[in-house]
């Protein structure tokens, strides 16, 4: 077995004592791992022969021999399946798999649970000693839903992959998955965890999302450092030693893998191409970015640490109490998302450094597609989006409003996470793109006068101001509409030069055609509102006030007087 054979190499260093064993946990898990078999076990499935050669990897296989070369996936090879000569019931397994998990389970059920992968690592990385005392990790898995084979060929991999007295333990936090949809992840699951000493399952309550199941971890674990996995990774060889190492030089070094794709379609193990660091764009989306040349032309190295402006979010590695002490992650954020900039930014700002590690690898699936979307899911993302915007942005955050044109004013209270960032004594988001992340690009615009941003919603019923269309000089294009909260033709922004304007466009009024939409900078005149005490839109050349006509929809121009009809609340994210 190849695996042992790569643990043999790393066991020649240790004392003789614990070699021995060393050696017996390694025995004793192979004969484990025989009586586990896939789920699905192989089948008579005809495989189909890639139809281009690049579709197959280059990988160089060094030292490990496999059990049978010949098995489907073996090396991180591609699968093929010839869906047409499927039989029926083979057919059906094949799209469920793919509804359920927006991956191709049914390739992934051929593959061997401890398949061999391909040493992608940078060949310098061969040469490096790590010390063998090193801090201890707990592996932190999180699930939801997740298919067995892909879930428990993780699991294998950080057993198989890890040395044995620098692994604690697994934990894998079930996110309250849904064990009558998913009934291995029920009893099978207990009892595959029992037949191991270093896992623990834990079960949350309640489905509160990879956040909060994290945090369940991190409560649980005892390690020194937690290393965070997505349920669906295979860690590669020599993954976790690099990772440990550079946690012990400094422990507000926070650490992640290389991640390499594990193809949702064929699940290959196919490598990154070097250099690639984590980024953001303005709407808070994470995306991979070359490294810079001021780094690339400075390093001693091609395997020294990358410093990166912001992680991925799911597969890093954190020392246990640095992350106690910078508050782990916001409890108020809910469900998905956000979460991977929360710890870049704060890491950053508040005195520790991120950074990729060229000698560790793990494979990730990415898939196309979330299995898991929901109404609650997508409110979710914006309003972790929103928090995070709110405490760690300062007047940046206004580039994301903007990108966004959303708006969900419920995001809940964050002023003990703001609290959090003065005690932490954190630099400021300027700070952080001044000396992090100098290759950003900052949107040219100005917000200085930004008063409200948000939805305006009349006081008399739940109708906000919506205006569709640009530039279209007809009254119709400004109207009142059942508020929704999702931004759009209802963001605006209210400056205290008194526009109320979305993008370049300003909410206009003449008497002789009404209220329209038009751009700004021509408008002035006629785009200038006073935004009064008593919450009146009055518009300045006219001294009108923005009324509401009492059957709903319209809006019309009258003169102000005290009436609910012509109250209206601009509030949301970014309101003082
Ligand atoms: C990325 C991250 C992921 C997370 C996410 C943003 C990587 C490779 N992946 O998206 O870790 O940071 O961005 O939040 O960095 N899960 C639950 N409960 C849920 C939903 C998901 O436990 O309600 C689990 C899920 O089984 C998986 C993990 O959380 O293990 C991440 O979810 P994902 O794989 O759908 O996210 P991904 O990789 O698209
Ligand atoms: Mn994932």
């Amino acid at each position: 077995n190849g695996g042992s054979g790569e643990r043999l190499i790393f066991a020649s260093r240790m004392p003789a004592g614990q070699m021995l064993r060393h050696l017996i946990e390694i025995h004793k898990k192979r004969l484990d791992l025989n009586d586990v078999a896939p789920k699905t076990p192989l089948r008579n499935v005809a495989l189909e022969k890639p139809s281009k050669s690049r579709d197959i990897m280059h990988f160089s296989v060094r030292k490990a021999q496999a059990v049978a070369p010949d098995h489907p996936g073996e090396y991180g090879r591609p699968v093929f399946v010839n869906v047409p000569k499927l039989n029926y019931k083979e057919k059906d397994e094949y799209e469920k798999g793919w509804k359920r998990y927006q991956f191709n389970e049914f390739v992934s059920n051929m593959i061997s649970l401890r398949r061999p992968l391909p040493d992608v690592r940078n060949p310098q990385c061969l040469n490096v000693t790590y010390p063998y005392s090193l801090p201890v990790a707990s592996v932190v898995i999180i699930f939801y839903n997740e298919a067995w084979s892909v879930l428990i060929r993780t699991v294998y991999s950080v057993l198989y992959r890890s040395p044995d007295h620098l692994l604690r333990e697994i934990l894998l936090v079930d996110d309250h998955s849904d064990v009558h949809g998913f009934p291995n992840l029920g009893r099978p699951l207990e009892a595959f965890v029992q037949s191991y000493s270093k896992l623990k399952l834990i079960r949350t309550e309640n489905h509160a999302g990879l956040i909060h199941a994290r945090m369940s971890g991190v409560k649980a674990a005892t390690g020194d450092v937690i290393v965070f996995l997505d349920s669906h990774c295979e860690a590669a060889e020599g993954w976790l030693e690099p990772l440990l190492a550079r946690i012990q030089d400094n422990s507000s070094n926070v650490v992640a893998p290389i991640i390499d794709k594990i193809s949702d379609k064929t699940f290959a193990y196919l490598p990154t191409p070097p250099d690639f660091v984590g980024g953001f764009h303005w709407d808070l989306t994470f995306h991979w970015h070359a490294l810079p040349t001021y780094i690339t032309q400075h390093r001693k190295s091609t395997i020294d640490p990358q410093p990166s402006p912001t992680i991925a979010g799911g597969l890093f590695a954190i020392s246990k109490d640095y992350f106690t002490h910078i508050g782990m992650y916001d409890p108020g954020k809910l469900y998905w998302g956000l979460e991977n900039l929360e710890i870049s930014f704060k890491v950053w700002m508040c005195g520790g450094s991120l950074e990729q590690i060229p000698c560790s690898h793990v494979g990730h699936v990415f898939r196309s597609h979330s299995p898991y979307q929901s109404k609650e899911l997508i409110d979710a993302v914006r309003r972790n989006g929103i928090r995070v915007a709110e405490v760690w942005l300062d007047d940046f955050k206004y580039h994301f409003y903007k990108k966004r044109r959303f708006l969900l004013v419920d995001y809940g209270d964050v002023t003990s996470r703001r609290e959090l960032r003065n005690q932490l004594n954190c630099k400021s988001f300027q700070w952080y793109l001044d000396n992090v992340y100098p290759e950003l690009e900052i949107p040219n615009d100005n917000f200085d006068d930004l008063r409200e941003v948000g939805q305006i919603r009349n006081k008399a019923g739940p109708l906000c101001i919506d205006g569709y269309g640009h530039n279209i000089n007809v009254s119709s294009h400004v109207a009142a509409w059942p508020c929704h909260k999702q931004g759009g033709n209802q963001f605006w922004m209210l400056t205290d030069a008194g526009q109320i304007r979305r993008n370049e466009y300003c909410i206009v009024y003449t008497p002789d055609l009404g209220l329209f939409i038009h751009a700004c900078n021509k408008t002035r005149y006629i785009s200038s509102w006073n935004y009064t005490r008593d919450k009146h839109l009055q518009h300045k050349a006219s001294r009108l006030c923005m009324t509401l006509s009492s059957d709903g929809r319209r809006l019309s121009m009258s003169s102000c007087r005290e009436n609910s009809l012509q109250v209206w609340n601009a509030s949301g994210p970014g309101a003082a």
